[in-house]
């Protein structure tokens, strides 16, 4: 079990990913930061979720803008408030501020705690470039996002670029390229892990049922599948799972600008080039395979274990 924090723009599958990480890890915050919704939404939504299904974590209000861009709206497949609008929400989308919140608790419990940041980097990289000793101290940080191209998983905003990413690529580059201890669970392994309608009705919690219903009707109209696919779910998988995960290993940077921006790269040129944008940077990992039964499997035994005890 880890100490984490968690870095949302609290949609549906991240909601589902917190429930995942409630049950099975230590969590010591939430931080908050725009993507899938607004970031004062994401604030409400982290405690109207956190109610709901008894969790205990305080919340914390992150960026609400990309660095170098100019915002972009919101994603609608989450519903109007990012959780598939099932409740109404009382809570107040004030709450102390995340950026400081990651630095003071990394630079209190050194190279204890985990950072799982599962929407867009903009928190992560405004800490590491506000504070950059706590880099060496992060335990490890486990990212959702990016998309390498095995078995055509390239993008799902752009052919090109994952959402998370694309929201904020220039935060994406810096915390990619800094020394930070990074694993980065892509679209090429968060596709295949899918959980049909059918299975989350047989987890018998009744929130993830009603959150999750505008996102079901959105893949079974778009995509003609009754059921969706994990995604951010499979940081906390790497967690509790990391055996039934296949990592490369080399620098990774991120495409700013231009018909590729948010695209993930790595270094996969054999040859010498004058330039190399990769020269210097640290090895980071990244997943490309998974033992998808073996993740599933864990993941409905945790969720549909009404004692709430940890496996
Ligand atoms: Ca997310």
């Amino acid at each position: 079990m880890r100490t984490l924090i968690f870095d949302t723009d609290i949609g549906v599958d991240d909601a589902f990913a917190l429930a995942y990480a409630a049950r099975t890890q230590r969590l010591l915050g939430i931080t908050t930061v725009f993507g899938n919704v607004a970031v004062g939404q994401a604030v409400k939504n982290a405690r109207l979720f956190c109610e709901k299904m008894k969790i205990d974590a305080p919340v914390y209000r992150g960026c609400s803008r990309p660095l170098a861009l100019a915002p972009s709206a919101p994603a609608k497949l989450h519903g109007e408030d990012g959780l598939g609008d099932a409740f109404t929400n009382p809570y107040s989308d004030r709450a102390p501020g995340a950026v400081s919140f990651i630095i003071d608790s990394i630079r209190a419990q050194p190279h204890e705690i985990t950072l799982v940041a599962i929407g867009p980097l903009t928190n992560i990289a405004s800490a590491i470039n506000q504070a950059p000793d706590i880099i060496p101290l992060v335990k490890e940080l486990v990212i959702m996002g990016g998309a390498f191209g095995t078995d055509g998983h390239s993008g799902n905003v752009t052919p090109f670029a994952e959402f998370n990413i694309w929201k904020d690529p220039h935060a994406a580059d810096q915390v990619l390229s800094s020394a930070l201890r990074v694993v980065v669970v892509p679209l090429d392994v968060t596709h295949k892990v899918l959980i049909g309608s059918k299975e989350i009705q047989q987890l018998n919690q009744p929130v993830l049922s009603a959150i999750v219903r505008p996102y079901l009707a959105y893949s079974l109209q778009k995509e003609g599948f009754d059921g969706m696919a994990l995604h951010d779910t499979l940081a906390i998988a790497w967690l509790c799972q990391p055996q039934a995960f296949q990592l490369m290993q080399g620098p990774l940077r991120v495409i700013t600008e231009g018909i590729a921006r948010g695209q993930t790269v790595r270094k996969i040129s054999a040859l010498a080039s004058r330039d190399d944008p990769f020269r210097d940077l640290p090895d980071q990992r990244v997943a490309l395979g998974v033992d998808a039964a073996q993740v599933r499997d864990h993941f409905f035994r945790t969720l549909s274990d009404q004692s709430g005890s940890r496996p």
